[in-house]
């Protein structure tokens, strides 16, 4: 698979996506919004795939946004074009079965950090920044963040944001619920790492399920959401993994999941 502007890597289950565009501090251009389509779509396909990280190349942007000079030179069909090529990459990419880790290593602003928001949850270094300062541009978020912002940290801390286009700090940001962990900037990804080996050493039955019942419980009401539980905690103890997972407790050894998908 070419890619220009996208690095991509695949180490003992977990797959690496760098957007590599540092001289525009990773912004988002067409093209490489096509390439983060067509990353996923390997991802997707790939069953030895367990977590996915994003991260930004550099030591100073996660992805500065959409492309400015791409988005002055847009009329409104391009508009709606360029925005609908966003919305549906980070649908593929929330859509994941698999566990995504944002790892947010400087600015995530605007586009940024609506794929970040788009991840299951974020790690940031501490010279990270947040925002979605499309307001400044005369324009709004347009790729999901007007909605992912607000179910996340309530309508009006994400309204302020959006109003303002101010930025705000990784320790704010985790403040809000926004980032799980601030790190210091040399030590991010040895976390992540960590956290993502973690949960590649889990059930990949079990972890789908727990993915797909959290995400889809949150648009429903609560009594639908428990009887999603109630049908995916059915759904595990199919598996090889609860099997493996109940016996290895009661036998007082340590779990191996073998990653099979097989009931
Ligand atoms: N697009 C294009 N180029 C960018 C972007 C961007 N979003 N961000 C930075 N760059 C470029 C700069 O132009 C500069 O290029 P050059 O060296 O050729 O002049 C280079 O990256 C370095 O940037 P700076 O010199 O500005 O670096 P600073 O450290 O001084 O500032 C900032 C860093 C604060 C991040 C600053 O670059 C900035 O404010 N960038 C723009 C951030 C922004 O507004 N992002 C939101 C973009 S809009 C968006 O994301 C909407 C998504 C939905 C679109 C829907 C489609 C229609």
């Amino acid at each position: 698979m070419e890619l220009n502007h996208i690095l991509f890597q695949i180490e003992e289950g977990i797959a690496t996506l760098t957007f590599n565009r540092p001289k525009a501090l990773n912004a988002l251009n067409g093209e490489l919004l096509e390439e983060l389509s067509r990353t996923l779509d390997v991802v997707a396909a790939n069953e030895d795939i367990r977590v996915l990280i994003l991260t930004g190349s550099g030591d100073k942007s996660f992805v500065a946004g959409a492309d400015i000079s791409e988005i002055a030179k847009c009329n409104a069909l391009q508009g709606k074009i360029f925005s609908t090529k966003g919305h549906e990459a980070i649908n593929k990419l929330q859509c994941l079965a698999i566990p995504v880790i944002a790892a947010v290593n400087g600015f995530a602003l605007g586009g940024g950090s609506e794929i970040a928001l788009a991840c299951d949850f974020i790690y940031a270094s501490e010279n990270a920044k947040f925002g979605l300062p499309e307001i400044t541009l005369g324009i709004i978020p347009g790729f999901g963040g007007t909605q992912r912002l607000p179910r996340l940290i309530g309508s009006n801390m994400a309204k302020e944001m959006i109003f303002t286009g101010k930025m705000i700090s990784a320790i704010e940001a985790q403040s809000l619920g926004m980032v799980n962990r601030v790190a210091p900037a040399e030590t991010l990804m040895t976390e992540v790492l960590a956290t993502a080996k973690a949960i590649a050493q889990k059930g990949k039955v079990a972890l789908r399920a727990a993915k797909q019942v959290v995400d889809a419980g949150l648009n429903v009401d609560l009594k639908t959401g428990c009887r999603m539980e109630v049908d995916a905690f059915a759904l595990c103890m199919t598996s090889e993994d609860a099997k493996e997972g109940t016996t290895a407790f009661l036998e007082k050894r340590k779990a191996v999941f073998k990653g099979s998908l097989a009931g």
